[in-house]
């Protein structure tokens, strides 16, 4: 199983992202009006994916993720039309850097770490494309390690977080959405300088809903080329629960002391991370 992962700048990433396109991404032609959708797995991709799509019209092209595909990748991405909307899981520092030249705009979506180490662990369970993984005491270990795809979570947030003040990305965070998402959609819609009425964004919501989604997905409705994660392209295995706080579900004390204590430690001087719920 483990011959389905293999390392790249020390990170983990499945054979979906093939070493040859991860050594060329860098050829990679940014244009000014793309816009990038960024995330360590699990974080909400598709939720955010979905209103970006609504957002727009006319329709705009969402792509798989930028690091996922063989060599062709490249090459196909420069010849798509814009305006583009990439998703992608990769770390500051291997972000192509034609993006940050241009100076493209970018989404980042940070969720508790906790929920999404959760959230993780059932999807490699579910899986088949992925290690098997014990037990959650197991998985967690390899989380706080750093070792799934995708590497680090925290150092994934972190290479993110030095560009916070950079005006050309958006933070937002999962909990936020929970909690009121026509203010996070109002919000994403002023950063992207497309005007939409109130009735719009309470459409875009009801339309963006955990239960809407799961249930569009299980009556195939979505267009299966919209899959924006790069571990699987079954859509099926993304709209498990949605929910806050999950990981109360799965942590012992002990393992929930721990988390925190690292947290606590990688965490100490970022500001962003004052902001992330429990
Ligand atoms: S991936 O595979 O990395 O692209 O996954 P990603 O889309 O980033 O994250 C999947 C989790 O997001 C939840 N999700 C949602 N939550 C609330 N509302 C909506 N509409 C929504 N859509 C997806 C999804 O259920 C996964 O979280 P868990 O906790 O596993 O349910």
């Amino acid at each position: 199983q483990t011959a389905l992962i293999h390392r790249f700048n020390g990170i983990p990433f499945t054979t979906r992202s093939s070493p040859d396109l991860l050594k060329s991404l860098d050829a990679f032609d940014a244009r000014e009006d793309d816009i990038l959708l960024v995330s360590y797995p699990k974080s909400g991709t598709h939720w955010l994916a979905q209103i970006i799509m609504q957002i727009y019209t006319p329709k705009v092209t969402l792509t798989s993720p930028i690091e996922f595909g063989d060599i062709s990748r490249v090459e196909e991405l420069n010849n798509l039309s814009s305006k583009r909307i990439i998703p992608t899981h990769l770390d500051y520092n291997m972000l192509p850097s034609n993006f940050k030249v241009k100076q493209c705009k970018a989404f980042y979506i940070i969720r508790n770490p906790k929920d999404t180490a959760v959230s993780m662990y059932h999807y490699y369970r579910d899986n088949p494309n992925l290690p098997t993984i014990d037990s959650w005491t197991v998985f967690l270990e390899l989380f706080l390690r750093g070792d799934v795809v995708c590497g680090s979570w925290f150092d994934h947030f972190l290479s993110w977080e030095e560009h916070k003040n950079d005006r050309n990305i958006l933070f937002l965070f999962y909990e936020d959405m929970k909690k009121d998402l026509p203010k996070v959609v109002k919000k994403m819609s002023v950063f992207l300088g497309v005007n939409i009425s109130d009735r719009e964004i309470k459409e875009i919501c009801e339309k963006s809903s955990f239960t809407e989604m799961k249930s569009n997905v299980e009556k195939e409705n979505s267009d299966p080329n919209h899959t924006v994660c790069a571990l699987t392209s079954n859509r099926k295995l993304i709209f498990r629960k949605g929910a806050v706080g999950d990981w109360k579900n799965h942590f012992t004390p002990k393992e929930n002391k721990m988390f925190e204590e690292m947290f606590k430690k990688k965490m100490k001087l970022s500001e962003l991370a004052k902001h992330i719920i429990y």
